[in-house]
């Protein structure tokens, strides 16, 4: 979920090219056929779908299980992040930060679990932050969201390890992708893009975490791994 651009495509692209066979989604249908299209042989599907909106995510659940009959991996990718201080009060921007970020990650939870329950196994993947460790200034709502999802994703863990079901967060620094065009603040906009610019990582590094946690033995759960460019401090 969340595969139209930035980390999630090139995950996308990363995992068809070693041999999988994917249902991408996101709410840009058109990017998502571009990345399709650019796979030399269609192993991709791709659907339409809001992450804020279940019957949406319960559709690419319902859709995936009738084409190929099960579910191996389900990667929670989508996010948003606003960067503003808490004494502007935007409202609005926080529900939207919280509807993304945690109520997707958990719609998507809602979805596929009772088809991994029923099959004894499953891998059910989240992309967290660093953010879901640190707290820096005008990030206190993304923070939350990010520290939700890492909480999420470990009780997760304890409850459904014993049905076969793998967890695992992936919990980059800064990347180089368009999350930064979710920042409405053009002063924060300024200062992130020139960060992530000057340090971002390709997020082809991301994509060869994702798939590392996905090539364990069965008896192998990798629940975090944390990936920062070099040159970050906090
Ligand atoms: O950003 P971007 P990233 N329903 O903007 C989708 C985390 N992260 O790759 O719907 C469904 O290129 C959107 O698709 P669309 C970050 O928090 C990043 O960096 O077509 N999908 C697109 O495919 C996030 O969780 C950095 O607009 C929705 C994707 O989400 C993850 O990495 C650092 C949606 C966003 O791709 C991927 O973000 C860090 C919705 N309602 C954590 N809203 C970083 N880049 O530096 C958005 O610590 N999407």
């Amino acid at each position: 979920m969340g595969a139209s651009s930035g980390i999630g495509a090139a995950t996308a692209k990363y995992l068809a090219s070693h041999g999988a066979k994917l249902m991408i989604t996101a709410r840009r249908k058109d990017r998502l056929d571009e990345i399709k299209d650019s796979m030399p042989e269609s192993c991709i599907s791709t659907l339409k779908a809001d992450v804020t909106n279940f019957e949406d995510v319960q559709a690419v659940v319902d859709y995936t299980v009738d084409k190929f009959g099960h579910i191996d991996v389900m990667y929670n990718n989508a996010g948003v992040m606003p960067v503003n201080s808490l004494i502007k009060g935007q409202r609005q921007e926080w529900q939207r930060i919280l509807e993304v970020n945690v109520m997707g990650v958990l719609n998507g939870i809602a979805a596929v679990l009772p088809v991994m329950v029923k099959q004894k196994s499953g891998h059910i993947i989240a992309t967290d932050s660093v953010a879901g460790h640190v707290v820096v200034p005008n990030l206190a709502v993304y923070n939350g969201s990010k520290f939700a999802v890492r909480a999420i994703m470990e009780g997760l863990r304890q409850e459904q390890r014993v049905n076969g079901i793998k967890t695992s967060i992936v919990s980059p620094g800064a990347v180089h992708t368009e999350l930064y065009n979710t920042i409405n603040d053009p002063k924060n906009k300024k200062a992130e893009i020139e960060t992530e610019k000057s340090i971002g990582l390709n997020p082809n590094q991301i994509a060869r975490a994702v798939a590392f946690a996905i090539d364990t033995p069965k008896d192998t759960d990798v629940n975090e791994i944390i990936v920062r460019p070099m040159k970050q401090t906090v």
